[in-house]
């Protein structure tokens, strides 16, 4: 898109920073997928430190690291107990199916967080008519739900429940840092007590490529197969990972500052004629709202791009704003602006 739009339809759409692509131009780099990229290796064992696990894999994609998962953790006709709402199966093509021949059992969160009680009595008794149980995936921070965190507890409970009842647990933490941020507490105390998790360095760190994927060495050796089954083998993917490395280091502290400027627009949002925001569920860097009649979504969209904003329209009346690196202060006043200007 033009420099001259503020985009909010997503946090994907952030460049790397100058920092960034100096670092990936003078990264050192080897062969990945004979596992001798000193870059890749780095950022691998940065992010398994973060995530308190042993283990870490760059991946090209959080999609590509989440339906990995799936797959390792299960196998064919297995059940995956999964939030109704959430990204490894509302919005990553039917992979599960497709490739792990998995069925997924969608279970309502509250705001994006799950209920053990309901896993619990999601899960299906051993019965070999049945299919079986076999991986609980949860999301945080959660995207549909408007960009909601799940705290320590609520994962702990989550990961318990999994383990007591021999089942796998994977989190899908595309934004961990910004649910860690939201929550003033480690990103690794999140993903504890998950046997998995992923996170993306391409979302609001603002690295061009890449998720981790971390858990223990032998989940890890089994996802290194799995990638290579998928074409994910990357060789000198140093350039990639040291944006990685950077990203860590530069954007992770400014995270609040995007959760911030989405109160901002929440709040102004919240009091305009037409729109309506549960407020309660703008904790991180995720503005989800409401059209209400006369206005509906698809317009509002058309407008503000006339505007020079662009947002994420989810038909038929939902439209999501997301805050990032490359949208300051000035870019959300113009965002306010468009909105004051009428639809
Ligand atoms: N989310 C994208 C779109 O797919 C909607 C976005 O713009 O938010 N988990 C979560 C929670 C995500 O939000 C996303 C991307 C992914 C996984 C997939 O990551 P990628 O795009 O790297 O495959």
């Amino acid at each position: 898109m033009p420099d001259h739009f503020v985009d909010l339809r997503s946090d994907t759409v952030t460049r790397p920073t100058p920092r960034m692509r100096r670092a990936m131009a003078e990264a050192e780099v080897g062969d990945d997928v004979y596992g001798e990229d000193p870059t890749v290796n780095r950022l691998q064992e940065l992010a398994a430190g973060l995530m308190r696990k042993e283990a870490a894999l760059f991946m090209p994609s959080g999609s590509m690291a989440n339906q990995t998962a799936v797959k390792v953790h299960t196998r064919p006709g297995d059940e995956v107990i999964c939030e109704a709402q959430c990204h490894i199966y509302n919005i990553e093509t039917g992979t599960m199916a497709a490739f792990s021949g998995v069925l997924p059992r969608p279970v309502p969160g509250t705001r994006g967080v799950l209920d053990p009680e309901r896993v619990a009595s999601a899960i299906r008794p051993a019965s070999y008519y049945l299919p079986r149980t076999s991986l609980v995936a949860a999301e945080n921070s959660h995207n549909l739900a408007g960009g909601t965190v799940m705290g320590v507890e609520a994962s702990r409970a989550i990961g318990e429940v999994a383990r007591k009842h021999g089942l796998a647990s994977h989190l899908d933490g595309a934004r961990i840092f910004n649910a860690a941020a939201a929550l003033g507490v480690e990103a690794g105390a999140l993903a504890e007590p998950f046997d998995s998790v992923m996170f993306c360095i391409s979302k609001g760190l603002c690295a061009p490529v890449g998720s981790l994927l971390c858990g223990s060495p032998a989940f890890v050796d089994e996802a290194r197969r799995i990638r290579k089954m998928l074409g994910g083998g990357m060789r000198q993917a140093g350039i990639l990972a040291a944006a990685g490395l950077v990203a860590l280091e530069e954007i992770l502290p400014l995270l609040p500052e995007d959760h911030r400027r989405a109160r901002v627009l929440a709040e102004h949002l919240a009091a305009a004629p037409g729109f309506e925001v549960d407020l309660a569920t703008v904790q991180t860097n995720i503005v989800m709202t409401r059209v209400t009649d006369p206005l509906t979504a698809q317009r509002v969209g058309e407008g503000l791009k006339a505007r020079g904003v662009l947002c994420h329209v989810l038909p038929p009346d939902h439209i999501r704003f997301v805050t990032h690196h490359d949208v300051d202060d000035e870019g959300l006043a113009r965002v306010l602006e468009a909105l004051a200007a009428g639809l």
